[in-house]
């Protein structure tokens, strides 16, 4: 466990210069900490990160230097993988490592602490709780949303007081490095294979998800999805109070019938009905069910949570309506960088009969695209490639629809307007990161925007 006064004395080293590591130097600064900050790519690949960096603390690029393997302790960023050279010999050096959320949550004021995980859907449920917390809260109070969703804990944590609440979404990368986090609400989305390629295995993923409830206990809650089997599987072993949606409605405390969602927090009590938001797709009204279990259990009044649900638009880049050009509506979902995102994304259209021009590709992440074989074949009109996967891709998903290699996002909107017509769907999920041409999925789908806007007419 990181306590800031065991350490205070020592020079910390902040392992990656991105968005976590910039925000950890920071509150580090502000709290009187020696630091260094390093990198282990190269001066040329982080010039333009190090702009980012606070004045007054030093950097290095090909990192650990000596002067870095002689810190008093580090601060890891989560994508730096346990097994990567840069972590093995600053462990190697015997020098403790902590992960940017638990330094951060280390200074925390409030114990009110929501967390929420999946392999898909976290962003808009973290997003959605944050806006019904906003709602729902007393005067004096405020939420804090954070976590993966783009703004590191330490970001915001020094703005907390005892009253507020923080909302963190929280990757299997965060939750692997977590120690002692102990949310008071957890939930599980679902759990389907994704980052083995940092993880190791689907094994080492699935246990870092279950990090998400080793501290709590019988007073703290646990959400889990009645319908996806590796998060019930994990539900045996909480040992919160458990939550559970999407299952029968006798031992389900949320569930969904013709449009509306039910739910209540004690299984002996009548549900309350909510409408979800007007998104497409039935795991938005998981991720709904989810937002509303927790806003239950932290007893937000059912008309705020009512209200942010009716008020609720969605998150940018995740199934995000790109406005309709040329009588095509344009659908940006470039958060999609996994195969399973991608087919929740094919499901959430399953009325458009061959209507559907997908574009996929981007850096692949050692998984197959197989599984989406059965959705494409039903829905897509086309399948457009990019990226370096485009050839793996066009080899497992060969014969399943017409298949054209346009090797990168402007050529696959251009072809897409080529062979579109009234009424089809051009969709932007590509089921690979993208950080073979962007500097990450939210670049990706700014600039998919951007090229729809030279098709107005
Ligand atoms: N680096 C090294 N050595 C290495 C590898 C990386 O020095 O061997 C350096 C890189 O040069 C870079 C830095 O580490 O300077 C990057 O650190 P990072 O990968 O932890 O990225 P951050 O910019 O800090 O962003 C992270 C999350 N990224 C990852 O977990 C990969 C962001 O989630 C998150 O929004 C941000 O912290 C704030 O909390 C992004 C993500 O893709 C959206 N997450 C994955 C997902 O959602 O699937 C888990």
């Amino acid at each position: 466990m990181f306590l800031p006064s065991d350490f205070k004395e020592k020079k910390a080293c902040v392992i990656g210069l991105g968005n976590s590591g910039s925000s950890a130097a920071r509150l580090l600064q502000k709290q009187g900490f020696q630091l260094l900050m390093s990198d282990s790519r190269p001066f040329k690949e982080i010039q333009a990160l190090a702009q980012e960096i606070p004045q007054g603390i030093p950097w290095e690029a090909d990192g650990p230097s000596p002067e870095a393997l002689s810190c008093g302790f580090a601060v890891k960023s989560p994508g730096l993988a346990w097994r990567s050279p840069v972590i093995q010999k600053i462990k190697n050096a015997g020098i403790p490592i902590f992960s940017e959320m638990e330094v951060a949550l280390s200074f925390s004021k409030t114990k009110q602490i929501i967390a929420i995980t999946g392999t898909n859907g976290k962003t808009t449920t973290t997003a959605l709780t944050g806006e019904i917390f906003r709602q729902g809260l007393s005067f004096g109070q405020n939420v804090y949303v954070c976590g993966n969703i783009g703004n590191p804990v330490s970001s915001c944590i020094l703005e907390t007081n005892p009253q507020d609440y923080l909302v963190i979404e929280s990757s299997s990368y965060q939750l692997e490095d977590s120690n002692f986090f102990h949310p008071q609400i957890a939930a599980i989305l679902n759990i389907q294979p994704d980052h083995i390629d940092h993880h190791g295995s689907f094994e080492n993923y699935v246990r870092a998800k279950a990090r998400i409830f080793r501290e709590q206990g019988p007073l703290d809650f646990c959400i889990f999805n009645s319908s996806d089997f590796e998060t019930i599987k994990l539900a045996r072993e909480c040992p919160a109070q458990k939550l559970f949606f999407g299952g029968d409605p006798k031992s389900s405390h949320a569930w969904t019938n013709a449009d509306k969602i039910y739910a209540r927090l004690n299984l002996r009590d009548d549900p309350v009905s909510f409408t979800p938001p007007a998104l497409p797709g039935h795991h938005n009204q998981e991720n709904a069910m989810a937002a509303i279990l927790i806003a239950l259990a932290s007893k937000i009044p059912v008309s705020s949570i009512q209200k942010a649900l009716a008020q609720f638009k969605g998150v940018e880049h995740r199934l995000e309506e790109a406005g309709t050009y040329r009588k095509i509506r344009c659908v940006n979902d470039s958060k999609a960088t996994n195969v399973d995102s991608t087919l929740v994304a094919l499901k959430a259209f399953s009325e458009a009969h061959k209507k559907i021009i997908l574009i996929l590709g981007g850096l692949d992440k050692g998984s197959p695209y197989a599984p989406l074989k059965p959705l494409i074949s039903q829905l897509a009109k086309a399948v457009l490639t990019i990226g370096t996967a485009a050839e793996k891709i066009e080899s497992e998903l060969d014969g399943v629809a017409p298949l054209s290699h346009c090797e990168n996002l402007d050529k696959a909107v251009q072809r897409a307007f080529e062979i579109g017509e009234a009424g089809d769907i051009l969709l932007l999920s590509p089921a690979c990161a993208s950080f073979d041409q962007f500097k990450n999925f939210e670049e990706r789908g700014k600039r998919f925007k951007k090229i729809l806007e030279n098709y107005q007419s």
